[in-house]
């Protein structure tokens, strides 16, 4: 019996909840139920599609997103961990870590009484997961599918020392037009503009786009949405344990250099971030576990 074969006979759930094969061969869990549909890669135990029953789709992906063992998936929510951005001390490591293009497994699949559908993964390590990071850890994503998406990143110190952790759940969102929409619940926040040579600014107002926009939000309240009048809809995201929030659209040149966006692409996605980045990374003690979770709902305001 094949690893596909496995999953279904182990995990899958009749009418709910089945796998299937990816291009490049990955394995993807697929969700199907009264309130929703999803599709997660093992690889990152990554979402790459979320939408609520007579809704629009709520999560981007690229048309050009490729798939391969230990590629990044261009879309989705992938799980930036064990650090955010660049490694701190060693260029040769992938940016935003090694969890999202390393394999994770399926821990447990089930239907909650409530009707969600809830899968738990867990990073696999391995000596060259160890190799970037020696910290003796634990990390679980659980995703939860219903009328909103439900995404849960639990880091677990299972050393002896305390280890400092960065972690974002880099969630790319559907929108109508980048152009015309607007982000609330940032005003009054201090940021890091990394678009603007890493200076930092506060927020005045709603987030509008015009241009290349990559921003980390410090102290962030836990709740925003997204304004998006061409689609008719806000996306209310809230969380928990997450102190910085990421803003990001790579507008037209950044996306072109980056080369799977497809055409046009960055005009219907952004990036809002739940994460724990700069100098609002987690110092996790040992025996502790801290649990960092968002919500998306689809609000239709037409
Ligand atoms: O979260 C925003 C950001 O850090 C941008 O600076 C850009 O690098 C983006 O992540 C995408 O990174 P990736 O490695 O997925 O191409």
């Amino acid at each position: 019996m094949n690893a596909l074969e496995k999953l279904n006979r182990r995990f899958g759930i009749a009418d709910q909840l089945g796998f299937e094969e990816l291009p490049g061969g990955l394995l993807a869990a697929r969700i199907d139920t009264a309130f929703a549909s999803a599709s997660i890669a093992l690889q990152g135990a990554h979402v790459i599609s979320y939408q609520a029953k007579c809704h629009a789709p709520l999560i981007w992906l690229s048309p050009q997103a490729k798939f391969a063992p230990g590629k990044s998936i261009r879309g989705g929510v992938p799980v930036c961990w064990p650090w955010f951005g660049a490694h701190a001390t060693d260029a040769r490591f992938p940016g935003h870590g090694f969890a999202r293009t390393a394999p994770w497994q399926l821990l447990d699949a089930r239907v909650l009484p409530d009707g969600r559908l809830r899968l738990e993964f867990e990073l696999i390590q391995s000596d060259a997961t160890r190799a970037q990071w020696p910290c003796a850890s634990t990390v679980r994503n659980s995703v939860t599918v219903g009328q909103e998406l439900e995404v849960e990143l639990a880091t677990t110190n299972t050393g002896s020392t305390s280890f400092q952790l960065g972690q974002a759940l880099h969630t790319y969102l559907v929108v109508g037009d980048i152009r015309r929409i607007d982000i609330a619940g940032l005003d009054g926040c201090e940021f890091i503009d990394k678009v603007g040579g890493a200076a930092r600014r506060w927020q005045q107002g709603p987030v509008g786009f015009t241009q290349e926009t990559d921003r980390i939000y410090l102290a962030t309240r836990g709740c925003c949405a997204i304004r998006d009048p061409a689609l008719e809809r806000s996306i209310l995201i809230t969380s928990t344990g997450s102190r910085s929030t990421v803003v990001w659209n790579p507008w037209i040149e950044k996306a072109e250099k980056l080369g799977d966006f497809g055409p046009d692409g960055y005009l219907g996605m952004v990036c809002v971030e739940t994460a724990n980045a700069a100098e609002d990374v987690i110092t996790l003690a040992p025996g502790a576990t801290h649990r960092m979770t968002a919500q998306y709902r689809s609000l239709t305001t037409g």
